[in-house]
């Protein structure tokens, strides 16, 4: 069967080259053939009459905007305070006197909530703020035609998280190791190219759109890794930032910026930037002011000190806290926020001693720190405590710090989990890190902490790839990364059910159906498959050094980086107990402590984390731990392989150029996989010794 290739994302014009990913013209069909009225002004409602009017002239609706009307509205979508709005339905709801609206709580919308109702044959947007009137467009289109069910419920609603943020490792200069992006697996940058502004808003502003539709509302535009040329982005290259910051304006989004510690010295002059001299507070004071005066919505700084060869505090004797508070202090007039990362540790460890702990850092640096922070500082945390492993226990940092404002930092770029060359659908990993409670069963979750603090952060996974991603099926990752942000409680599932009905819209994808059941049995378990093919039970690392891609056994074993697993002839795995091992599991609460302290209780996928145990230890599973190795490696492949036959029948289906792209992909992952699972199974029989149980090959 042939289709119509999917929509190109500037479609007015048709001449742009990159794909539409969600949002392409045809998912605003239902919205776009009604009769639409919208009420109220400001940056954000012009966006909203911008997306409805372009969408009721592609598909015959009628657009109102403001008095006089004269019009029987399908649709109305009205700020609350901007006056009566000429429909009784929506005018009972906007007044609240409907039980639609009474019954949503204490009936506060806030500055990006919004109320979506059905009233005597209208659906009903209203909000207190633009923002809110934005997403809620963007939720009616979500639901497409049932957006217009009589039996709507009338429901409220609220980000769970007002800090929803992608931060970008774009440089803005090549740089000779990390390239244009770092850990960037979609191309270039969407904002910089060889040393200089990219100036592209037609792209810029698709990307906000994907953005805020999703409900990011806040993004980094550069790497934390600060080197010499994007330094210069807080001062004489400002005016980037600000075109930036103008583009993406008008979907709500807050431009932030990655600055180096060492600002005051090498922007400044100074001869230091020890914060706490008069000098140094006067210089940040300064150039703030003037972001600010360039910049009025300009969020704030993201700060990478002390880590991985970044300057920082410690240089002058002070600590983090010394640190953060500096820029928090020069951010405060503003309205600004610091994001202080928590990711310190040593990385120049040495293989031979066993007492230093890379996964203990964290907390070691920042937990005595608690209460010490300014108010407008985000201590913001990998949600695990070494570095975005596809399977990691959740950082104690996070339940360490009540009394500061906590951000979880993810990553959907896929440094770790196949580089975007492999499927790695990463939306069931967040929402277990988001789900999971620190001090047991009563306790806060994951999501209540970034919630109470700084709100949920994604590396980003985008460049100018044409499909955005490099992988089509990861702007999945990107989708619900924002949707995630939003409301932690989401079910995984269903976000890709949103993101399938978003993108590969009936019309522009022969057999929904078909596509849609591919897309699940490919995806909703595919980082899993990932994991059983890669680092066994938690252990981790195990790429290779530098790029992180494909297997090396031992390739960080002996390095200085603190990523081991101590894999000898008798076993294998990390002792990080109190009783014999680093003393990790103690920076946790209990239950957690006892659990993760205990070879018999730790989960099985987490055991070469915490434990150093023998081939022959039996896991909860009933399986040894060698032949669990074995067994997963196997099955792995046999899912990849399994992925790339149910993609193959596809063809035909969706795009041929989407479809040439995952095809490529996956061969390339089954060639990997297949690389992994030789690797590992050869490491671990040579070193144990011990045959597979059911006699297949291991070279
Ligand atoms: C931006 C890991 C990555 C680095 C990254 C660092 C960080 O170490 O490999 O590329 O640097 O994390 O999060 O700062």
């Amino acid at each position: 069967m042939s289709v119509p290739v999917a929509g190109r994302a500037s479609a007015d014009s048709g001449e742009s080259d990159w794909h539409a990913a969600w949002l392409p013209p045809a998912a605003f069909r239902e919205l776009g053939s009604r009769p639409v009225l919208v009420h109220g002004d400001g940056l954000l409602v012009d966006t909203v009459l911008d997306e409805v009017s372009r969408a009721c002239a592609r598909y015959g609706g009628q657009l109102w905007h403001g008095p006089p009307w004269q019009v029987d509205a399908d649709l109305v979508l009205a700020l609350r305070e901007a006056g009566p709005v000429p429909n009784a339905a929506a005018e009972a709801a906007r007044l609240g006197a409907t039980p639609a609206v009474n019954g949503t709580g204490d009936g506060a919308l806030g500055d990006e909530g919004y109320l979506l109702t059905r009233a005597s044959g209208v659906t009903v947007v209203l909000a207190d703020a633009p923002a809110g009137l934005l997403y809620g467009m963007f939720h009616v289109v979500r639901l497409g035609a049932a957006a217009f069910d009589d039996d709507l419920p009338a429901r409220r609603h609220r980000p769970a998280l007002n800090r929803r943020m992608l931060d970008h490792w774009d440089n803005v200069a090549v740089h000779p190791v990390s390239g244009q992006i770092e850990r960037g697996y979609a191309g270039g940058s969407l904002f910089w190219r060889d040393g200089a502004a990219r100036h592209e808003p037609a792209r810029l502003r698709d990307y906000g759109r994907l953005l805020a539709a999703c409900g990011v509302n806040a993004i980094c535009v550069n790497n934390v890794n600060v080197h010499d040329t994007e330094a210069l982005l807080l001062t004489d290259r400002l005016g980037d930032v600000a075109d930036i910051a103008e583009v993406l304006r008008p979907y709500g989004i807050r431009v932030h910026l990655s600055v180096t510690f060492a600002a005051p010295v090498v922007l400044g002059g100074l001869p230091t930037a020890d914060p706490l001299d008069e000098r140094v507070r006067a210089w940040w004071a300064a150039a703030t002011r003037r972001v600010y005066q360039r910049i009025p919505d300009f969020g704030g700084y993201l700060v990478k000190a002390d880590s991985e060869g970044q300057p920082g505090p410690f240089a002058y004797g002070r600590d983090h806290a010394d640190g953060a508070n500096l820029l928090a202090g020069a951010l405060a007039p503003h309205g600004g926020v610091v994001r202080w990362r928590a990711f310190v540790y040593d990385h120049r460890q040495d293989w031979r001693d066993r007492s230093t702990d890379r996964a203990r850092a964290a907390h070691d640096h920042f937990a005595p720190l608690d209460g010490q922070f300014a108010d407008n500082v985000i201590v913001q945390v990998k949600f695990g405590p070494i570095d975005f492993q596809p399977r990691e226990p959740v950082s104690p940092v996070l339940a360490a710090m009540p009394s500061t404002r906590l951000a979880v930092e993810v990553q959907a770029t896929q440094e770790y989990t196949g580089q975007q060359r492999h499927v790695c659908y990463l939306a069931p990993w967040w929402s277990e890190v988001l789900r999971f409670r620190p001090r047991g069963a009563a306790g806060r979750t994951i999501a209540d902490v970034a919630g109470a603090g700084g709100g949920l952060v994604a590396v980003a996974n985008v460049g100018d790839d044409p499909f955005w991603t490099g992988h089509p099926l990861a702007q999945a990752n990107l989708y619900a990364f924002g949707r995630l942000a939003w409301d932690p409680l989401l079910d995984p599932g269903a976000i890709l059910d949103e993101w399938i009905d978003l993108t590969w819209l009936p019309g522009t994808t022969g057999d929904p159906e078909a596509v849609r059941r591919t897309m699940h049995a490919i995806m909703d378990d595919s980082l899993r498959t990932y994991e059983r093919y890669t680092a066994p039970l938690g252990v981790g690392f195990m790429v290779r050094p530098g790029h992180h891609y494909g297997p090396d056994v031992d390739g960080y074993e002996y390095t200085q980086w603190g990523t081991y697993h101590f894999a000898d002839r008798d076993g294998v795995g990390v002792d990080r107990t109190r009783a014999t091992g680093t003393g990790f599991t103690g920076q946790y609460p209990p239950p957690w402590s006892e659990v993760y302290e205990s070879r018999e209780r730790c989960p099985d996928e987490l055991l070469l984390f915490f434990h150093h145990v023998p081939y022959r230890h039996v896991l909860h599973s009933g399986r040894t731990v060698i032949q669990h190795i074995y067994d997963t490696h196997f099955a792995g492949v046999e899912e990849v392989a399994a992925m790339r036959e149910r993609w193959r029948l596809l063809a035909g289906a969706v795009d041929p150029a989407v479809h040439d792209r995952v095809a490529e992909r996956l061969d390339e992952q089954f060639r990997s996989a297949v690389e992994w699972r030789d690797q590992i199974n050869t490491y671990f029989f040579r070193k144990s010794g011990i045959p597979d149980a059911h006699g297949r090959r291991i070279h």
